[in-house]
């Protein structure tokens, strides 16, 4: 039984070191800025928009929004005729975002709140 005392005592003590090795990589770990922006805020919105005709016109309504600083994400949904957008409120807002897809021809409308 001497024997068993003395591996649970060795391994009492790998798991203390191990564990804080671990604990430092953790920490160190925790130290990198996260994915993306410093401060991020993400706020989605919901467009509705015009001219699409086909199935290629989501791609370029897409690469419009996604052009504008502090979009985080864009789906364009062709059968809908709608874009729903993520982005950063500090940045950006849906008008910035509606105009750029305006501008390359899909006007598009904050479709935020259903309509009545
Ligand atoms: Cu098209």
């Amino acid at each position: 039984m001497n024997l068993n005392k003395n591996t649970i005592k060795s391994a009492l003590i790998s798991a203390v070191i191990i564990g804080l090795f671990g604990g430092l990589g953790i920490v160190s770990a925790r130290a990198e800025p996260p994915v993306g922006h410093a401060k991020s805020q993400s706020q989605n919105a919901v467009f509705a928009i015009e001219n699409m005709t086909c199935a290629l016109c989501p791609v370029t309504v897409k690469k419009a929004m996604s052009k504008v600083d502090g979009v985080q994400s864009v789906k364009v949904d062709f059968e809908t005729k709608t874009a729903t957008v993520r982005f950063d409120p500090a940045q950006t807002n849906a008008a910035a975002i509606a105009a750029a897809s305006t501008n390359v021809g899909y006007p598009a409308k904050p479709a935020d709140t259903q309509d009545p």
